[in-house]
């Protein structure tokens, strides 16, 4: 995609936490403890965290020391926040060296999971990728249907189980069809559950260890799917998760529905967890590897 195109959905998808930057009333304003409040205030409100706010603040403090704020004050905190979510592979997944590359989706219930999935297989089949889908959502009836239809719409291949199987046998199943038919990807979709239901927690690990024993080197990406109009919750749920099945990466839904965009920037702060991709959007194309300096760009624009 044209950085352009790229730049111009960004901002649509995040115009609600660009609204809260009012970066044109900085200028001329002298940059003094009060001046520091009001930013302070308007980070935290757009869920930056507090570790990552206190980083910007230092600098803009160190930077300006009670000098008048002029246009380079928004290069300033550009330059921090783009520091603060450097990425040496922006937007990558690991692909395997042996097929396939097995990714396991995981998250709360409602999170965006599967229509993150319908989107990332979309988009890896426009790479030309095989693709194979595994429902390990065994819990609810309509889940393996919805995914389905996704399988459908973007020509992949699926596996799914009886309702209420286990999603380890379902998971078993789908490594043995990737590994014989010799598909590129195989991205397995999981129930939503908290993650202070531990039995649930339990039975994601037995997913995972499942994968792991049927293809040497996988899951090459566990990937938390947050919702990110969840604000500083979705911290919480990185730690538990991550602890629970390694995460290696995050998945940022429903940045178009809120103002609390900065949690990028929280998330990668608080666990060191790389977002690569974000939903800014319902649609098939809606969901954009992640890109730092297009998401600085718009949360400033
Ligand atoms: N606006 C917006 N809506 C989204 C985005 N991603 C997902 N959704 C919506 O969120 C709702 C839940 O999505 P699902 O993909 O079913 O979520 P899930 O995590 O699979 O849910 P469970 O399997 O029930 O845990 C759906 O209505 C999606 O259309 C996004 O980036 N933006
Ligand atoms: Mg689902």
């Amino acid at each position: 995609m044209a950085l352009k195109d790229l730049l111009d959905r960004f901002k649509k998808g995040l115009s609600r936490t660009a609204r809260l930057f009012d970066v044109r009333s900085w200028i001329g304003k002298k940059v003094d403890q009060s001046f520091l409040d009001g930013l302070e205030a308007t980070l935290i409100q757009s869920d930056m965290g507090v570790k990552a706010t206190a980083k910007i603040l230092d600098r803009v403090r160190e930077t300006y020391n009670d000098r008048e704020a002029d246009e380079q004050l928004l290069n300033v905190v550009k330059t921090e926040i783009k520091a603060l979510l450097a990425d040496p592979r922006p937007g990558e997944l690991i692909v395997s060296r042996s097929k396939p590359s097995v990714y396991l989706i995981a998250g709360i219930n409602g999170a965006g999971k599967t229509t993150s999935i319908a989107k990332l297989a979309q988009r890896l089949k426009n790479e030309g990728k095989t693709i194979l889908l595994a429902a390990c959502d065994t819990f609810r009836a309509a889940a393996a249907d919805q995914l389905t239809i996704w399988a459908e719409r973007s020509g992949s291949d699926i596996v799914k189980g009886n309702p209420g199987a286990d999603p380890a046998s379902v998971a078993h199943d789908a490594c043995d069809r990737a590994l014989a038919r010799g598909v590129d990807v195989l991205i397995v979709d999981t129930a939503g559950r908290l993650h202070t239901q531990s039995h649930l927690m339990r039975e994601l690990e037995k997913v995972r260890g499942v994968i792991a024993r049927k293809i040497a080197g996988a899951p090459h990406e566990v990937l938390l799917v947050l919702d990110a109009t969840n604000g500083q919750n979705a911290i919480r749920q990185a730690e538990v998760f991550t602890k629970s099945i390694g995460c290696t990466g995050v998945i940022l839904t429903k940045l178009d529905g809120t103002a609390k965009g900065g949690v990028v920037v929280a998330v990668r702060q608080a666990m060191n967890l790389p977002v690569k991709f974000v939903g800014i959007g319902e649609g098939i194309d809606d969901l954009q590897p992640f890109d730092a300096e297009a998401f600085v760009e718009s949360i400033f624009a």
